[in-house]
């Protein structure tokens, strides 16, 4: 009965964030305002993505088309269409894009009290043969609307409102939270709607799977290469990890929210702060560990997810510039422990 009710009493991205808005009063309804322009431009990104495929027979990036213009790359075209669904709804007053090297910040008649965080199309490099890519954000609150500073961006991500991410794969997932829990929606195309499909998602306490670059194994620390070893020699007698690794962190964090186990993308010699930007990792309620480098911090890739995971060390780091980028350790509590 229960499976039931939910196939015919649909929750929506929109209706449970009004549901979630009912338990605080004083809430005016910006936050839903402000998650359906998002939600616009992941169902969009989504639309391109799929007909990536098409992209000769269509002509797409870098072509002509029929009208004689140029066609964008999709990491491009994702990111206009991002910023101009943001500011469209009139909620926020900085826009830090991973494709824009400096914030945007926006036009006083058209402003809101929300700062947004955010990648449009992470892992675009995977496009052309089909993996799972994604869009990552994070929402902060500005101190003072009427005078918004790039200091605003430089926050802890505990001080996130909400962040999550989309991962354009077998299907389109997004994945919220709100600071109260993690939930996942799938995108459902006959009705372009986000249905709830994933409730309070808790990442498993600990998992089989380890998930890491190996390639870059001559250049890791000490402990990095330690614990790897012990991901594939254990020492007391368990079995071995298996290792999962598609290089496209949305699907890698995705995988690891769902089934457990970590996912690192350590300093190395090479890359001293990691690869990741520090406000694309993770959010909050889901019973995830995360941890940095003890040595050094970064802010892009990191924070919102973070946040959808949990609510820990990752998330007191407080970014010095806004592209920057951390080492990150992050997934099932015991693996990360
Ligand atoms: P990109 O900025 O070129 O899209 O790279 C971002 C991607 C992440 O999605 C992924 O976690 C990471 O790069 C993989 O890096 P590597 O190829 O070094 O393992």
């Amino acid at each position: 009965h229960e499976a039931d009710a939910h196939r015919t009493d649909l929750m929506t991205i929109t209706r449970h964030v009004l549901n979630e808005q009912t338990k605080h009063p004083e809430s005016r309804g910006d936050l839903t305002i402000f998650l359906n322009h998002i939600v616009l431009g992941c169902k969009f990104v989504c639309s391109s993505v799929s007909k990536a495929g098409l992209a000769k027979l269509l002509g797409l990036s870098g072509e002509t088309n029929v009208q004689g213009e140029e066609q964008k790359k999709l990491d491009v075209l994702s990111n206009e269409v991002f910023v101009k669904a943001l500011i469209s709804s009139g909620r926020t007053c900085i826009l830090v894009s991973e494709e824009d090297e400096e914030a945007i910040f926006v036009d006083q008649s058209k402003r809101g009290r929300y700062i947004v965080v955010f990648d449009p199309l992470d892992g675009s490099s995977n496009i052309d043969c089909g993996v799972s890519i994604g869009t990552i954000f994070g929402i902060y609150l500005v101190k003072d609307k009427d005078n918004p500073m790039i200091d605003d961006v430089l926050q802890p991500g505990r001080n996130l409102l909400a962040a999550g991410y989309c991962m354009y794969g077998c299907s389109c997932t997004l994945v919220l939270s709100t600071g109260s829990g993690v939930n996942g929606f799938t995108l459902d195309p006959s009705l372009g709607e986000f249905i709830l499909t994933h409730p309070n998602i808790k990442v498993p306490k600990r998992g089989k799977i380890y998930s890491v670059n190996e390639g870059n194994a001559m250049n890791w620390d000490e402990p990095t290469t330690k614990f790897v070893e012990k991901c594939n020699f254990p020492a007391d007698g368990s079995p071995p990890r298996s290792l999962r690794y598609i290089g496209s962190v949305v699907a890698d964090v995705h995988r690891t929210l769902l089934y457990g186990g970590i996912f690192l993308y350590p300093a190395d010699k090479k890359s001293p702060n990691g690869k990741l930007r520090l406000p694309n990792v993770i959010p909050d309620g889901a019973g995830w560990r995360s941890s940095f480098h003890w040595k050094t911090k970064g802010i892009m890739t990191c924070l919102p997810q973070s946040f959808s995971i949990e609510k820990t060390r990752a998330l007191d780091l407080v970014p010095g510039k806004i592209h920057e980028r951390s080492p990150v350790f992050l997934g099932s509590y015991d693996d990360v422990e």
